[in-house]
């Protein structure tokens, strides 16, 4: 299993620490990686208290014109940029940061951001992957990635609430046929990251609580996820007044294909 420790990593010069390098090479050979100790666990505690308060009502097994049914009991919503959800340590986390600069680029955008909640009940999802194959042409599985997900869980995943079980190196295979997933436990305060064509699924939820898991797109500037974004009421980015102007420089830069932003 791909699995990096940053408990204690500095958070400058991270582009050169080996930890950053370690999770660029898993994440490049599997399409996946777990990042274990980005966040302190007393924050993400916070952060679910926050959700469970904030988004009360999209708690329910029933698709909104704001949310999308992603699998039986289970269901993506945006997140607003603001409060402690809305914070630069879940957005912009330094760790995430400079492994999406290192494998995307400089100039990589957060493209969508939410949440997925898979409701107590929830079903084991379908076995997918993010994104397409770019030009529709088996040469995409040999380029570089162009997008991924990052999720940062707000209750441990596990055997219970239902983890997100990965096929490593099915970005470059096309396939997962045959072969058996990973399905990490992922306690508060770790994350995950998997490439767009890496297939995936969320598993079942046998818990008695709902399984919040933050999401954030990255891409490449270009990209725009034509899958998750059909339905038109479903926003991919949600600001508050004011949020974009107030931004340092550097983040604001994943945030350069936002009009309001440039
Ligand atoms: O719920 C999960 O663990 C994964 C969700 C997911 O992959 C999706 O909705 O695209």
């Amino acid at each position: 299993m791909i699995r990096i420790d940053f408990s204690g990593v500095p958070t400058e010069g991270l582009s050169q620490s080996k930890e950053i390098e370690a999770a660029f090479d898993g994440f490049t050979r599997e399409g996946y990686v777990i990042l274990d100790n980005i966040v302190p666990q007393d924050t993400v505690r916070a952060l679910h208290e926050e959700f469970l308060e904030r988004y009360k009502d999209q708690i329910r097994d029933k698709e909104t014109a704001d949310s999308l049914e992603v699998g039986a009991r289970r269901f993506m919503i945006p997140l607003q940029f603001s409060g402690g959800l809305g914070a630069a340590q879940v957005f912009a986390n330094p760790y995430v940061i400079a492994l999406v600069r290192m494998i995307l680029d400089d100039e990589a955008i957060i493209e969508a951001f939410g949440a997925i909640l898979s409701l107590s009940g929830a079903e084991k999802q379908h076995i997918h992957h993010d994104g397409p194959i770019l030009f529709n042409s088996e040469i995409s599985r040999l380029l570089p990635a162009y997008a991924m997900t990052f999720a940062l869980p707000l209750i441990e995943m596990n055997e219970t609430t239902g983890t997100t079980a990965l096929w490593p190196g099915s970005h470059r295979r096309g396939g997962h046929e045959g072969a058996e997933p990973e399905q990490p436990t992922i306690p508060p305060g770790s994350g995950v990251m998997w490439d767009f064509r890496t297939y995936h699924s969320g598993m079942a939820n046998r818990s008695d609580q709902v399984r919040p898991m933050v999401y954030a797109t990255y891409a490449r500037r270009w990209y725009q996820d034509p899958v998750n974004f059909r339905k038109e009421t479903l926003q991919r980015l949600v600001f508050e007044p004011g949020f974009l102007g107030g931004m340092p420089e550097d983040l604001r830069k994943l945030f350069a294909h936002v009009r309001s932003a440039a």
